[in-house]
């Protein structure tokens, strides 16, 4: 690849060459190319134009919960300095924006009329970006509950569905003429197991018969607003869903380690895939649970409405699993009757979260996707890599390891798709570092660096051998 300095964003080198016989050139010119963010963890601005508190609020306010008792008060100011961030997108050539919607921004509470304030501000994002060129991704739930849905109930209360809905249409009759791609929910995993049974995420609360109801009414409100977001919009319009899905092998042959890699895929992947796609959750993880005492709060037609036909699955990758079904003292059970499912090094390299750089894993994903769920195409949603980046007396970051990270997961999605599996764009997790959950602003995931003092980004040179890449494989079509 050649990796002539280029004068904007800066005159870097992208520094990775890429060989000419590389896969990734086999990526169409069609491919979609893009960034991820998600509004908590960028916009600040919690308290301006009628915001009212979502639980990533509360929760931020918990002694311990977040590392550094980090918020996202101000996060990247990414509210009041949009436009510029609009324009780093565009000036790294990418065709795709994917950003999330702030419901307690647009429908204070949860429930009631627009606060056209609040609305306002996607309606300049929206505007901003196109008149960019640049596609505006819209995800509409991406974990900031409403405070006030939480204290009646959240998400394990069948109600959240309805009112998940109902916010959905607010947005589509505001952004619905100029947004053409619809994300229901991001990582409804995440929301509901972090949040309802482990409790590291907000709400905090630790209950696995909560999350698993929770689980059910997040896909309960996904199938709600698809159906009359699908009624609403244009024809051609994409409507989807974003899941976290990682592949997991059993560590050894064993009955015991097949068995807890099994209900892994069960918990982590199917019970998801299944009601979208095939409207119904799985028989084994059903069963599992109720062994437990834990039955999925399902009423008759929930099915259906779950099983709402979707246009995109939005796929989100950072590593996959190897399963003992055994813990440290030898134990096979869990202290709630579930087989142990402990994750276990493979020996490879790690981000800074601790991850296993397991690019392989998503080739492998990709391809049983296509062929166990066929007739859906995807699309990378998020992948990405916190690295303990250093940067220069410019600011800039010369990050050589996620420059190799993203050469090597679009490189798996390359070979995913000469496997046949339908994947059509990659956006590239995140735009810019950002506040990272309980991990609080300790973990950079950006492609472009925020100084957190000064507000100032730097693309690093990830960004810039995106931009690249991405520029190459779409004149070679
Ligand atoms: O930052 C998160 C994002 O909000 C959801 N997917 C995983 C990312 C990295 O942890």
């Amino acid at each position: 690849m050649d990796t002539t300095p280029s004068p904007t964003p800066t005159a870097r080198r992208a520094s990775l060459t890429v060989d000419q016989d590389d896969p990734i050139w086999a990526l169409p010119a069609t491919f979609r190319w893009g960034v991820a963010t998600s509004a908590y963890q960028i916009e600040g601005a919690t308290s301006e134009d009628g915001r009212t508190p979502s639980i990533w609020d509360t929760f931020c306010r918990v002694p311990g919960a977040v590392r550094d008792a980090d918020h996202g008060d101000v996060a990247c100011d990414h509210y009041h300095r949009m436009p510029e961030d609009v324009a780093l997108i565009a000036d790294l050539g990418l065709d795709t924006y994917r950003f999330s919607v702030a419901w307690p921004r647009v429908q204070p509470g949860g429930r009631g009329p627009v606060n056209h304030a609040g609305l306002a501000f996607y309606d300049r994002l929206v505007d901003e970006l196109l008149s960019r060129g640049v596609e505006p991704w819209i995800t509409l739930y991406h974990w900031d509950l409403p405070q006030e849905l939480e204290d009646a109930g959240g998400w394990p209360g069948r109600d959240t569905a309805y009112r998940f809905a109902d916010y959905a249409m607010l947005v589509h009759d505001a952004l619905g003429d100029r947004v053409p791609t619809w994300t229901t929910l991001n990582e409804p995993l995440c929301a509901a197991m972090l949040g309802y049974h482990v409790g590291v995420h907000a709400p905090g609360r630790r209950d696995l018969g909560d999350a698993v109801a929770a689980v059910h009414h997040l896909l309960l409100g996904h199938g709600l607003a698809t159906e009359r977001l699908r009624a609403a919009s244009a024809p051609g319009t994409q409507l989807g869903i974003t899941l976290n899905l990682g592949p997991g092998q059993p560590a050894t042959d064993s009955a015991v380690d097949r068995n807890a890699a099994r209900l892994a895929d069960g918990l982590g992947n199917r019970l998801y895939l299944d009601p979208v796609l095939r409207g119904s959750y799985p028989d084994d993880v059903v069963a599992d649970l109720a062994r437990v005492g834990v039955q999925i709060p399902v009423r008759p037609g929930d099915l259906e409405t779950i099983s709402a036909p979707i246009d995109v699955l939005g796929v989100n990758y950072y590593f996959a699993h190897r399963i003992s079904g055994t813990d440290e003292q030898g134990r096979t059970a869990e202290a709630d009757g579930l087989p142990v499912r402990r994750s276990l090094p493979t020996g490879r390299p790690t981000t800074a979260m601790g991850w296993e750089i397991q690019p392989e894993g998503l080739t492998e994903l990709l391809v049983r996707l296509g062929h166990d769920y066929p007739g859906i195409p995807m699309v990378i949603t998020e992948n990405g890599a916190a690295f303990d980046d250093e940067p220069d007396a410019d600011g800039f970051v010369a990050d050589d390891d996620r420059v190799a990270f993203v050469a090597e997961h679009l490189r798996a999605v390359a070979r995913a798709r000469q496997r046949g599996a339908d994947v059509r764009g990659y956006l590239a997790w995140s735009l810019l570092d950002n506040f990272e959950w309980a991990e609080g602003y300790a973990k950079r995931f950006g492609l472009v660096r925020v100084d957190y003092e000064t507000q100032r980004r730097v693309p690093k040179r990830s960004a810039l051998f995106y931009r690249d890449v991405a520029q190459r494989v779409r004149q070679a079509g």
